[in-house]
């Protein structure tokens, strides 16, 4: 086995990378890291310079690869499958690229800075970065609904922006559900969730679900708008 992935099975970052992994299949070491525990913190700390999750670690060529994004880039070179993340076509590459930032750089972060909120003492919270990213997390899901009106994935196939969108989109909604406005983006969530990579994916974050602030239950939620 040359490939470990360091990960934890609750973390929104990691199920982007392990969607890709799980989509072809590819043979992993799976080491769960519990960064709660300094020594772990400390030893993970020298393959991840920043201290993020999830890190690649392909022992077969030498590397450790971070970043979600990378990670997916670099399995669709090294680890190449039948679900191909960047698509042949440079123009339609450069689109799925984008998406792919849009799902990070807007609605990721703004649900990863909520739910990090919530987590906070008494006292130490702040209700206005709080309120723009609920501002943004609304202007994203107008975005992707618009978006998705004529098609099933980002782009023509399943791609890295699907693996980008799953996380964001799954716990994004267990904050604001995607109601009745939201008809198209409600139904790519479900399909992602009904998806055999983010499913499987999900099953295994099941017994952590517990440690999360909020309900972690869309189907549920998706039933009842
Ligand atoms: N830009 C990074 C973000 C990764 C990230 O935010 N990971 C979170 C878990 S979802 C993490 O490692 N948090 C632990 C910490 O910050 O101590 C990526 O795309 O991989």
């Amino acid at each position: 086995m040359t490939l470990r992935f360091h990960f934890h099975p609750l973390s929104s970052y990691c199920h982007k990378a392990l969607i890709a992994l799980y989509e072809n299949e590819t043979a992993f070491e799976p080491v769960v890291l519990n960064l709660m525990a300094p020594e772990v913190r400390a030893a993970f700390r020298k393959i991840s310079p920043f201290g993020k999750m999830p890190a690649l670690e392909d022992t077969g060529r030498g590397h450790v690869v971070n970043e979600a994004t990378t990670v997916i880039e670099y399995l669709d070179e090294h680890y190449r499958g039948a679900t191909r993340f960047i698509p042949a076509d440079a123009d339609q590459a450069w689109q799925i690229r984008m998406w792919d930032r849009f799902f990070d750089n807007y609605l990721h972060d703004s649900m990863q800075r909520t739910v990090g909120d919530s987590l906070r003492a008494d006292g130490s919270r702040d209700p206005y970065t709080v309120e723009q990213c609920k501002k943004r997390i609304f202007e994203f899901y107008g975005i992707l609904e618009r978006h998705m009106e004529n098609r099933d994935w980002i782009g023509a196939q399943f791609s890295l922006a699907d693996c980008a969108a799953a996380p964001a989109l799954f716990y994004a909604n267990t904050i604001y559900p995607l109601g009745r406005d939201y008809p198209h983006a409600r139904a790519y969530l479900s399909r992602l969730m009904e998806r055999p990579s983010y499913a499987r994916a999900l099953a295994e974050a099941e017994p952590f679900f517990h440690f999360y602030p909020l309900d972690p239950k869309p189907q549920r939620v998706l039933a009842a708008v």
